[in-house]
């Protein structure tokens, strides 16, 4: 046995702080790191190399392992949806469908069915920002008794073409252009708006993506729809139509456009944040779950097809019946291993929910199975533990293939087989009465290309929307307009897409043909003439959501020398309220507080500018008032919350600083002299009056 030499050949070199000395707790055999394979590592902070001033081994394969296992870990990621947030919880039926559907996860009430929600913007890259104006996709992974059950939705419920076959050219325009590889995450681009302007039937999605639902406040605060007309099937194998909606407890809330801006360079993490923070709070978001149900006559009676994903069934027609809530209660423990590897498929359907003939689902029940081939690498990406059904057993004969886990025993790998009669075990069988079936839909048809004539009434539904709109809406929506549109240089392109809006209503093509500084071009030509629709209330968010402050944040700005009881006056009446309130002071390290008590401070002013709060509390002293005048960030502080409609409440020594940020009077501008309460019903919601003082909208 040849022994270790005593003395190196070369000198050995001792480096000092290379961490293994210091931050180091001795490990034990069942905390110690092992290589993939299990082998000890006795040196976590050294490769292997020829002395201490290398050449490094190529024979160190515990480096090499750690290295390459690195250089292979991002995954390709989503072609589009890449950005996204999830989290765990719970679905629980309150109301049966059992006459309609013989699903189970809609006809046991109380039963509780696991979920995984992811929540995602559309166009970025999965390290974009979490606040461009964009469509939110809503994809609800239900683990049911009967296999999962994917709800792939958005929070729009119509989308932008009618057949799949569009999509990758629709997806082509939003992205970064081609050869310029930007812009990111933004729709206001030539290439986005030509597609667009030549693709009348994106027009409904269009009045949707320019409103404010595609710039929210919080992933909790967004609906979220399946879109498609999907069937519900009964023990008898009867249809029923059905479109799936979540509402939100908390309300359906927007941010302002200039403040989503600002968002994004002061937190690009916004939502994940929001969303991980209020979970590991306590704070769980809550959604309704409702159906509209339709006979097949009921569907045949309606001025629209139902199978075109561009249209909707307004809730005055079809009132929302509510079956059900979702919880999200469990934030993910690992960010790689759930949110990025879970993959959902609209073709995952529990016996007694089936597709409808839907063009553009249709498309999707393939592309969805077809790209977690190529982003997870493997047809047996179900068995990753977030893909895996939960909910009951998965068996078949469905054998091997790349990183297989599962381990079968015997031979029972075909079926039929009569293996049992020798006494082996010849595995599961189908299932006639309680398997999936599809609905018998009675079919004959000649094979053809074609878009059905039902499809062509591409502006109604757009005009229904824009004009069931508040004025404050329809004026955000002109206003995006001009905005996108000005982003575009081909003259051709605002034209063509003017042309368009003047066939969803002449007012607003004139804003918008305003805000450019541009003359209207002729109305284009419409496929079909579109209809004046009873218009639809329910379509709007201003107005309609809880003016609470549950699930909205304050930010109290604090200088040394400030009134302590102030600060702990508003703190409790916020939270009373159900808000949260967080701190913010010119250095983290602390507030003195008149009388010398230290307060915690939670942001540091330059880093937590006011459009991270739903309103603002200005708690100062006359010195850190006067020393405030001559620091930008925080006149941007008060300046921003007032441009975003947002209430301000403020004790007598602040009131230099809110004069040198422009701040006027008004009833969203509250003295704290009247009390700490005073300031609640203003900070519940927005101050809309306010705006036309601060912005010129279209
Ligand atoms: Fe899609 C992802 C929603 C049409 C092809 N889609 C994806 C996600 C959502 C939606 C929420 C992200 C899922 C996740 O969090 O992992 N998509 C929709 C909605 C649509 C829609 C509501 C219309 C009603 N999608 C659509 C069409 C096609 C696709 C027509 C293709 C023909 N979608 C995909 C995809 C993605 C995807 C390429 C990318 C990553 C993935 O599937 O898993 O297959």
């Amino acid at each position: 046995m040849t022994k270790p030499p005593k003395t190196p050949s070369a000198p050995m070199q001792t480096i000092v702080g290379d961490g293994g000395e210091t931050h180091q707790t001795a490990a034990t055999p069942e905390t110690r790191i092992t290589s993939n394979h299990g082998v000890p590592v006795s040196d976590n902070q050294n490769s292997l190399k020829a002395g201490g001033r290398g050449p490094t081994l190529l024979e160190d394969f515990v480096l090499r392992e750690k290295i390459q296992h690195f250089d292979h870990e991002r995954i390709p990621e989503r072609i589009v949806h890449a950005r996204g947030s999830a989290a765990h919880g719970y679905f629980e039926l309150t109301d049966s469908l059992a006459e309609f559907t013989r699903a189970k996860v809609l006809t046991e009430v109380g039963a509780r069915t696991e979920v995984f929600v992811r929540f995602s913007t559309v166009a970025g890259g999965a390290g974009s920002v979490d606040t461009p104006r964009d469509v939110r996709g809503f994809a609800v992974k239900l683990y049911t008794k009967e296999g999962n059950w994917d709800l792939v939705g958005n929070n729009i419920p119509v989308f932008f073409i009618q057949d799949a076959i569009k999509f990758p050219d629709l997806i082509h325009a939003v992205k970064m252009e081609a050869d310029r590889g930007y812009p990111q995450a933004a729709s206001a681009h030539d290439t986005f708006w030509d597609f667009i302007g030549l693709m009348p039937e994106s027009t409904h999605m269009i009045m949707w993506a320019m409103s404010d639902r595609t710039i929210p406040r919080s992933l909790r605060m967004i609906e979220g729809f399946g879109v498609h007309t999907f069937r519900l099937l009964n023990d008898q194998d009867e249809a029923t139509f059905v479109k799936f909606h979540w509402r939100p407890k908390l309300g359906t809330q927007s941010t302002c456009w200039d403040e989503a801006v600002k968002i994004a360079g002061a937190d690009p993490d916004y939502h994940r944040r929001d969303l991980y923070e209020a979970i590991d709070s306590g704070a769980f978001p809550e959604w309704e779950l409702s159906v509209q149900l339709l006979s097949q006559a009921e569907a045949d009676a309606l001025p629209f097809d139902i199978l075109d994903a561009t249209k909707l069934i307004p809730e005055e027609l079809y009132p929302l019946r509510v079956v059900g809530r979702m919880v999200l209660d469990r934030n993910p423990d690992n960010f790689f291993a759930e949110t990025e590897q879970v993959a959902f498929l609209p073709s995952n359907l529990p016996p007694g929910i089936d597709v409808s003939e839907d063009p553009l689902l249709q498309g999707r029940l393939f592309s969805y199975q077809d790209t977690q081939l190529s982003r997870l690498g493997t047809v047996n990406f179900h068995q990753l533990p977030i893909n895996q059904a939960k909910g009951c057993p998965f068996q078949n004969m469905q054998r091997d293939g790349q990183m297989q886990t599962q381990v079968f025993k015997g031979r029972a790998n075909y079926e039929p087989n009569s293996l049992a009669e020798a006494g082996e075990d010849g595995g599961p069988r189908e299932d006639p009465k309680g398997g999936y079936r599809s609905f018998a839909q009675p079919m004959e048809e000649t094979k053809v290309r074609l878009r059905s004539e039902t499809f062509a009434d591409h502006y109604s539904q757009a005009r229904l929307f824009y004009r069931s709109q508040t004025e404050i809406e329809q004026a955000h929506m002109a206003t995006a307009l001009v905005f996108e549109l000005s982003k575009c240089v081909f003259e051709h392109v605002r034209l063509r897409v003017l042309g368009n809006l003047r066939n969803v209503d002449e007012s607003l093509a004139q804003r918008v043909a305003d805000g450019l500084a541009m003359k209207l071009p002729a109305k284009s030509a419409a496929a079909a003439e579109p209809q004046d629709m009873d218009l639809s209330p329910a379509l709007r968010i201003v107005g309609k959501y809880p003016q609470t402050l549950e699930g909205r944040a304050v930010g109290v700005l604090v200088t040394d020398g400030a009134d302590g009881a102030v600060v702990a006056a508003v703190k409790k009446a916020v939270e009373a309220a159900g808000g949260a309130v967080k701190i913010i002071a010119p250095k983290i390290g602390g507030v003195k507080l008149k009388g010398g008590d230290l307060l915690a401070v939670d942001g540091q002013l330059a880093g937590t500018p006011s459009v991270l709060f739903d309103a603002v509390a200005l708690v100062l002293s006359e010195a850190g008032c006067a020393e405030l005048l001559g620091e930008g960030a925080a006149t941007d502080f008060v300046k921003n919350a007032f441009g975003h409609l947002k209430a301000i409440a403020f004790t007598a020594e602040a009131k230099p600083l809110l004069d040198k940020s422009g701040v006027e009077t008004d009833p969203g501008v509250v003295d704290l002299a009247e009390g700490a309460k005073a300031f609640i019903a203003p900070a519940a919601t927005r101050q809309w009056a306010r705006e036309p003082k601060v912005r010129l909208l279209a």
